[in-house]
C-alpha cells in the first residue's frame, strides 16, 4: 500500500477500558492497568479475510516496534449478500487465542476492552488518531473523516471509539526504516493512542514478518471443529486444495494477460520470491488454473503421497465431480457445506499436502501456517512433474 501523506487526529479519551491484558497466565486482574507505552489501534479495513491476516501480522510488528500496546481488532466479515446483509464483527479470538500472541508483544483486545475501560485507569489524555491524507481538501479540515464510508464507520462504532481532533503527518512509512520519526513525533506522553484508518502494515505482509504467523494459533473451538470435521469426512493421507476461480479473481487474473503486472501481483511472492530481480515469472495457470492443471496437479500429488481422499476448498463450484471421476472414485472427495472460510482454512493446513494459488492472500495464510509447521505446500501451475512421476 502506497503511503501517502497523512492528517493526525486526536481525540479526548472520554472512553474507558476493562483492560483484558493478556498475560501468559490467564489471570486478568493483576494487569488492570493503562500501559504508559501507549497504544496502537487500527481498522481492518482493507479486503477480506486474507488480507486482514496479512496486515494483522504486519501491524503487530509496527506496535512492537513502537512498544505499544496492539489493540487487536475484530475481524471485519463482510456479509451483505446473506443474512445479517451487513458487516459483522467477528472478534478476533473466536477464531485464534489471543493469549498465544502475547507470546511475542502486550496486546488486548479492541472492543472488549475500549468501551469498558475504568475511567479511573485512563490517562485523562488524548486519543491520537492518524489518517491517511487525502489530499490538499483534507488537510484544510479541522478533523478527519475517519468514520465515513464503509467499512471505516461501522467499524469505530462498533469498537466505541470516537474522534474529535486531527493532526497531520505525512510521508512516514510503517517500517521500521521511520522507526525514530514515529517515536520522536508521537511520544506516549502526549499521543497514548495512536488509532489508524487502515493497518500500520504492508500488502502482502512483508517478508520479515511472516514467520509471526506462528503466534497466530487456531482457537480451541476451531481446533475441536476441525479435528472432528477431519475424523468424519476425511482419510489420512488427505491433500488439500484451494480453488480461487470464482469470477471476482477471473477479472484480477486477466490483469496479467494484459502484461502490466510483473512478477508481483498480490500475495504472490510467496511463490515467486520476495526479491523483485530474482523473481520467478508469474502465469496465467499460476493464477487461475483450468481444470486440466488442477487434475494434473492432484494426480501428482495424491500419487506422491498415496492419498486416500482430498479436500477441495473453494471461493466457487467444487469441481469434485470430474475429480472423483478423474480419480475413477478410488479417492473420496470432500467439500463442506456450508463452508466456512476459517474451517477451509483449518482443514488445508492440515493436509498431508497442500496445493494452493500463489496469488490468493487467502492461500497465504495456509502457506504461512505450514511453514511454521513444517508441512509441504506445492501452488498451481508450478510444479512441473517428471515423466518417471507420473
Ligand atoms: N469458504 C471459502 N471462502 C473462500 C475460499 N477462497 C476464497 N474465499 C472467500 O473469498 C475471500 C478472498 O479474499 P481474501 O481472503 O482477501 O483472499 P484473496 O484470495 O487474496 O482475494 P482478494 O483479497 O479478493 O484479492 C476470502 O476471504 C473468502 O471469504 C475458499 O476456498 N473457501
Ligand atoms: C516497553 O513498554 C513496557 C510496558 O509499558 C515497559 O515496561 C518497558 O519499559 C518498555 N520498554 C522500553 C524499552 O521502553
Amino acid at each position: 500500500m502506497a503511503d501517502r501523506g497523512a492528517c493526525f487526529l486526536s481525540v479526548s479519551l472520554k472512553i474507558s477500558l476493562f483492560f483484558s491484558v493478556l498475560c501468559p497466565s490467564g489471570s486478568f486482574s493483576e494487569d488492570l492497568r493503562w500501559d504508559e507505552s501507549g497504544y496502537v489501534l487500527y481498522c481492518p479495513c482493507m479486503g477480506r479475510f486474507g488480507n486482514q491476516a496479512d496486515h494483522f501480522l504486519g501491524s503487530l510488528a509496527f506496535a512492537k516496534m513502537l512498544n505499544r500496546t496492539l489493540a487487536v481488532p475484530p475481524w471485519i466479515v463482510y456479509r451483505h449478500h446473506r443474512p445479517p446483509y451487513t458487516n459483522v464483527h467477528v472478534p478476533y479470538s473466536e477464531f485464534f487465542r489471543l493469549e498465544a500472541l502475547s507470546q511475542f508483544h502486550r496486546v488486548v483486545s479492541l472492543e472488549d476492552s475500549w468501551r469498558n475501560w475504568p475511567e479511573t485507569l485512563a490517562p485523562g489524555t488524548k486519543t491520537s488518531l492518524l489518517l491517511r491524507d487525502g489530499g490538499a481538501e483534507e488537510r484544510g479540515k479541522k478533523t478527519c473523516p475517519m468514520k465515513d464510508g464503509n467499512p471505516f464507520g461501522p467499524f469505530w462504532d462498533h469498537v466505541g471509539v470516537d474522534f474529535d481532533e486531527s493532526v497531520l503527518f505525512g510521508g512516514i512509512s510503517f517500517s521500521s526504516y521511520h522507526r525514530q520519526h514515529w517515536v520522536d513525533n508521537f511520544p506516549p506522553s502526549s499521543h497514548p493512542v495512536l488509532a489508524l484508518p487502515g493497518a500500520p502494515a504492508q500488502f502482502p505482509v512483508s517478508q520479515d514478518h511472516v514467520g509471526l504467523q506462528r503466534f497466530v494459533v487456531w482457537s480451541q473451538k476451531m481446533e475441536d471443529e476441525g479435528e472432528k470435521n477431519i475424523q468424519e469426512h476425511l482419510l489420512r493421507p488427505f491433500v488439500g486444495i484451494h480453488l480461487r476461480i470464482g469470477s471476482d479473481w477471473q477479472n484480477a487474473c486477466k490483469l496479467l494477460d494484459s502484461g502490466d503486472t510483473g512478477p508481483h501481483f498480490m500475495a504472490s511472492p510467496q511463490c515467486v520470491g520476495y526479491d523483485r530481480q530474482g523473481a520467478l515469472q508469474l502465469t496465467s495457470s499460476m493464477c487461475l488454473p483450468q481444470l486440466s492443471e488442477i487434475l494434473r496437479a492432484l494426480k501428482l500429488w495424491v500419487k506422491k503421497t498415496a492419498a486416500r481422499s482430498v479436500y477441495i476448498a473453494t471461493d466457487s463450484e467444487t469441481h469434485s465431480r470430474d475429480i472423483s471421476k478423474a480419480f475413477k472414485g478410488k479417492v473420496k472427495v470432500v467439500s463442506l457445506q456450508p463452508d466456512s472460510p476459517q474451517m477451509d482454512l483449518y482443514i488445508l493446513g492440515r493436509s498431508d499436502h497442500f496445493i494452493g494459488n500463489c496469488v490468493s492472500s487467502f492461500t497465504a495464510f495456509v502457506k504461512r501456517h505450514r511453514d511454521v509447521h513444517g508441512l509441504p505446500t506445492s501452488f498451481f501451475g508450478m510444479d512441473k512433474p517428471r515423466k518417471d512421476e507420473l
